[in-house]
């Protein structure tokens, strides 16, 4: 053969929104991928059963381990053994008002988690690049707009638990001479993007409108600004952050800021709809502390990494629109009732 061994990589949160379009990417570019995944009750992994290939088929490339954030000794057999060149630790609890609920789980998986798995690169003795997924959240209360040098204020028990994730990630950089990077990123989004999340919450809720099986959505602040992004444009970035000559941290962002009001506006006139009509106020919605708003200027990335997003938050909005739309056609019954059992299930 003859042919050089493909490179390894091992993303932690391989089954959420953003692992499974780096882990996409990354086949898409000949990689081995590794993926971390939770025990649970249920099959949790629909963002990657399209990317699953039976591990006894000689040509697979994507294999998935149990593991949590939370078993450092696991973290370090498993990366003993798989040895990989670039580690993207992408797992973490990510939702912001939920971090309020559970403050100290939070602290344990989007903080501790990310040093657990720092010392389990260093434990391993192995050669790897580590890539963390630090947030725009740690910039918090501090006014756009936010870049490399933007002091963090983070206004939650989530944007804590990154900013010290953040920190260790550098110290190891700094001490151990590790390529350990941060990618600060502002929100990004997509078809697949947890149902929780506003963008998403609103989509979906769109489908259901349109489609007579809903008739009223409860949301929050819709004074928040944000940037938001694609998240398949996000993880190319992530990937050339771990590319570069020299570690070093940088901001991915859209550089634009939109109402939560001009996203459901631009969703919701999408489909033709009036969203006056429909969405109502809810207090459980709200945090106890708010991030008023937040654009990133991303011209480093740009710069350096010759990255530049090319969806802008109103086309996003109308993908989204349109996935969800065609996804509830294709669903059946089943995602219609769980469409109209959100304002229970969906506790945030
Ligand atoms: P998701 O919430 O969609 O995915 C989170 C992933 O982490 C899931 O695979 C989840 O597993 C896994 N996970 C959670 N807790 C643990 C644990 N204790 N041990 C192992 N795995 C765990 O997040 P996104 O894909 O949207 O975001 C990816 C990362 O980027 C996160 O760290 C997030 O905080 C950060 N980030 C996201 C931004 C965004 O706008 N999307 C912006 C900036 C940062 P399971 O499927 O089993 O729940
Ligand atoms: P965010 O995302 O907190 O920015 O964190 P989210 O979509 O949850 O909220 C964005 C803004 O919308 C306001 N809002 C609502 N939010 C939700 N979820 N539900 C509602 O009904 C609602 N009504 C108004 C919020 O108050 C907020 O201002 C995301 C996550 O992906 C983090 O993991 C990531 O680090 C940051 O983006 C960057």
């Amino acid at each position: 053969m003859g042919g050089h061994m493909p490179k390894k990589a091992l993303i932690t949160g391989i089954t959420g929104q953003d692992g499974s379009y780096l882990a996409e990417l990354l086949l898409a570019k000949g990689y081995e991928v590794h993926g971390l995944i939770r025990r649970a009750s249920t099959f949790n992994t629909a963002r990657v059963d399209h990317l699953y290939v039976d591990p006894h088929d000689p040509e697979a490339r994507l294999f998935l381990h149990y593991g949590d954030l939370s078993d450092g000794a696991r973290l370090v057999t498993l990366l003993a053994d798989i040895r990989p060149d670039e580690v993207y630790n992408l797992a973490a609890q990510s939702h912001v008002r939920v971090s309020f609920d559970e403050p100290e789980h939070t602290g344990d998986t989007t903080g501790m988690g990310s040093i657990r798995l720092l010392e389990a690169v260093r434990m391993a003795g192995i050669q790897t690049r580590f890539y963390q997924a630090s947030s725009s959240e740690m910039f918090g209360a501090t006014p756009p707009p936010q870049d490399e040098e933007t002091p963090f204020y983070p206004r939650s028990p989530y944007g804590a638990a990154k900013v010290y994730s953040y920190w260790v990630t550098r110290n190891y950089r700094e001490a151990y001479g590790m390529y350990a990077v941060n990618g600060i990123l502002f929100n990004h989004e997509s078809p697949r993007r947890g149902e929780t999340f506003v963008t998403r919450k609103i989509t979906r809720a769109v489908a259901a409108i349109k489609a007579g099986v809903q008739s009223e959505l409860y949301m929050g602040n819709l004074d928040a600004v944000r940037d938001w992004g694609y998240a398949a444009e996000y993880v190319e970035g992530m990937w050339r952050m771990l590319q570069a000559d020299e570690p070093e941290d940088f901001v991915l962002a859209t550089g634009a800021g939109y109402t939560v009001r001009d996203f459901l506006e631009y969703a919701f006139g999408h489909a033709g709809l009036n969203w006056e009509d429909h969405v109502r106020f809810d207090e459980r919605y709200l945090r106890p502390t708010e991030v008023d708003a937040l654009i990133g200027d991303y011209s480093k990335a740009e710069q350096k990494l010759g990255w530049t997003p090319t969806v802008k938050t109103p086309e996003l909005a109308r993908l989204m629109v349109d996935a969800d739309v065609e996804a509830l056609k294709h669903a059946g019954g089943k995602w219609i009732d769980s469409v109209n059992l959100d304002s229970w299930k969906a506790l945030v």
